[in-house]
């Protein structure tokens, strides 16, 4: 039997001369391509040049080394009469080891004065090939792709009498199929960034947008940064302005809640993120003169349709928080929609489409630097969803639960009744929890988020956030907060900001103080304990959804202060009968939904 082959070519010689050395120790005749071969002999190794079983040169300086039938046919033959004969017909030795690993790709282009050109030549077109032949057809043949292998490989070898195994064999195929891949991702970022279209208009070639360039990362140190999908287009275009990175978390969070709240309750929806929750979200229920009032839509010349109705909750509930936000609409933006975000402090928005009207309304706001991204409303994102943290990939199935009435169908406590409206509130709160940043509460009334409290590492202190935000939501109802005597030109933010001081009840001093009085005409009196007390009952009916289950009571009865009524969360606390005891003590409705909704 004439004895086994071992082909090397490799970029980074480290071990090299040792495993050379070993295997034709344990009789492998050595094949390499030219510096490997160069370095191996000029050791006083014999080894064979590839073009010695080729019969051709290598050639083009280089660029065309292994890539030849006689090479390739050797790795790739199984141990079959058919294939044998193949060989034999063509005068081909089997191979039955390659090693390899591939010119620096990543080391070239992370050099800073790296030319396109540069980064071509270390394209590794044949050993890549080699890498790719040996680990299909690891049935037969062991690759050898990373230096640190090959004592423990030579082991194998010596010690199994020429035969390592079909376990290392399989083992050392996959390192191979990951080391191709891996490259492979580094080659097509590489070019991404050097050739994929870089917004509308649609590429030429590939009829495609798959990246945008951002202006940086989450802070401006970090750069470079970009949005890019590796197949097909990505989803959404900018219509005016250019998106940032934390804008495009907020955009594509809000769409996929937006989305599913018109899904889930059929009325158009809006959100209004900031920091990638909520500050508010809601759907299309129609306004009261006081809500208007409340909301700060009163004066709007357009009348209000369902999808303007939705913003005006989303943006009202929290002025504070909703100070600069992102929106995302369910529904194409309407003329009505955007008067209201015009005069708004805002960074951008995502809808479905925009109405001829309500784009030339956005397109002027910032001068035009407004961020308006329209997405495609038919697009489903791929079922498994991958980060990186840290340099380690992370990988799970997309949150794709449905929240919809079923979910409330296990009532707990002794009172059963659940209104439409409460179950709408429900869907609401929960909708929102499944794309607010964990832990999270949340408070619904009339189709919207009127609390939420995210990202506390305490189940108490959301309840809490979310309740004293829903608190102050309502005092804003209170008839002298709605009178307050503002003068005139007073701004938007101004009077969010006035309001927020006055019904938080925060005793100002100094140049604070002047600051807030000058906003009046006359000086309000504060809010007494008894009106805040008298007003606050005024308010029940309110539902509230927690992410988790209610680790003890105390969530519970904080809830009920602020109207709470309507109650969800995941069962599987400990406490679950003291928390069931605590909403019967307040006949409040609890359903236990066995669904928990973390999201990081
Ligand atoms: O330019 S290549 O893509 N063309 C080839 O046919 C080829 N075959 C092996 N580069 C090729 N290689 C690579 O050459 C190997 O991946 C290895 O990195 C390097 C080894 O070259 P040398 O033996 O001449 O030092």
């Amino acid at each position: 039997m004439s004895a086994p082959i071992a082909l090397l070519s490799v970029y980074d010689k480290a071990n090299l001369l040792d495993l050379a050395k070993g295997l034709q120790s344990a009789g492998v005749r050595l094949l390499g391509s030219g510096g490997t071969a160069k370095k191996i002999r000029e050791a006083g190794i014999p080894i064979e040049d590839v073009s010695d079983i080729t019969k051709a040169p290598e050639m083009l300086g280089g660029r065309v080394k292994t890539l030849h039938p006689a090479v390739h046919g050797g790795i790739l033959a199984r141990s079959t009469p058919s294939d044998e004969q193949d060989l034999k017909a063509q005068s081909i030795s089997p191979i039955s080891i390659v090693v390899c690993n591939l010119y620096p790709f990543t080391e070239t282009i992370s050099k800073p004065n790296c030319t396109v050109a540069d980064a071509v030549e270390e394209v590794d077109i044949g050993g890549v090939t080699l890498l790719r032949a040996a680990a299909k057809n690891h049935e037969r043949v062991s690759v050898i792709s990373d230096p640190a292998d090959y004592a423990e490989f030579l082991e194998a070898w010596t010690k199994g009498n020429g035969d390592v195994g079909q376990n290392i064999r399989s083992k050392l195929a996959l390192k191979a199929f990951e080391m191709t891949a891996k490259y492979d991702d580094a080659i097509s970022g590489y070019f991404r960034g050097q050739y994929a279209s870089a917004d509308s208009p649609e590429d030429k070639f590939t009829g495609t947008v798959q990246r945008i360039p951002l202006r940086y990362g989450a802070n401006p140190h970090q750069k470079p940064a970009q949005a890019y999908v590796t197949e097909g287009e990505l989803p959404f275009k900018a219509l005016y302005g250019s998106p940032g990175y934390i804008n495009l978390l907020d955009a594509l969070n809000s769409y996929a809640l937006v989305k599913e709240l018109f899904e889930a309750l059929g009325l158009p929806a809006a959100a209004s993120f900031k920091h990638v929750s909520p500050a508010g979200a809601a759907v299309g229920v129609e306004l009261n003169e006081i809500e208007k009032k409340v909301y700060g839509v009163d004066d709007l010349k357009e009348p209000l349709t369902p999808l303007a109705c939705a913003y005006a909750r989303a943006r009202g509930a929290d002025r504070m928080s909703s100070f600069g936000d992102f929106i995302a609409l369910s529904a194409p933006c309407d003329l009505a929609t955007a008067r209201i975000i015009s005069r708004e402090v805002s960074d951008g928005i995502i809808a479905p489409g925009y109405s001829p009207e309500a784009l030339e309304v956005l397109g002027k706001k910032k001068g035009g630097k407004y961020c308006v991204l329209q997405i495609d409303p038919k697009y489903t994102p791929a079922e498994i969803e991958t980060k990186q943290v840290y340099g380690i990939y992370l990988q799970q199935k997309r949150n794709n639960a449905k929240i919809d009435a079923k979910l409330f169908e296990n009532i707990v406590t002794k009172n059963k009744e659940l209104p439409s409206q409460a179950l709408t509130d429900l869907i609401v709160a929960t909708l929102a929890l499944k794309y607010t940043q964990s832990n999270s509460v949340s408070y619904a009334y009339r189709g919207a988020i009127v609390g939420i409290g995210a990202g506390q590492q305490s189940r108490i202190h959301c309840t809490r956030l979310a309740g004293t935000k829903a608190d102050l939501w309502w005092l804003r109802h209170h008839p002298r907060v709605l009178a307050l005597p503002f003068k005139k030109g007073v701004k938007r933010a101004e009077k969010a900001n006035g309001i927020d001081l006055f019904v938080g009840g925060e005793v100002l001093e100094g140049g604070e103080r002047t600051q807030w009085e000058s906003l009046f005409e006359s000086v309000p009196e504060p809010l007494t304990q008894e009106e805040r007390t008298e007003h606050t009952r005024q308010l029940t009916g309110v539902a509230c959804s927690s992410d988790a289950f209610f680790p003890f009571p105390d969530n519970v009865h904080r809830a009920f202060r602020s109207g709470v009524k309507y109650l969800a969360a995941p069962s599987g606390s400990v406490m679950d009968e003291e928390c069931v005891k605590a909403a019967d003590e307040h006949d409040m409705v609890f359903a236990h939904t066995s669904l928990r909704l973390f999201h990081h």
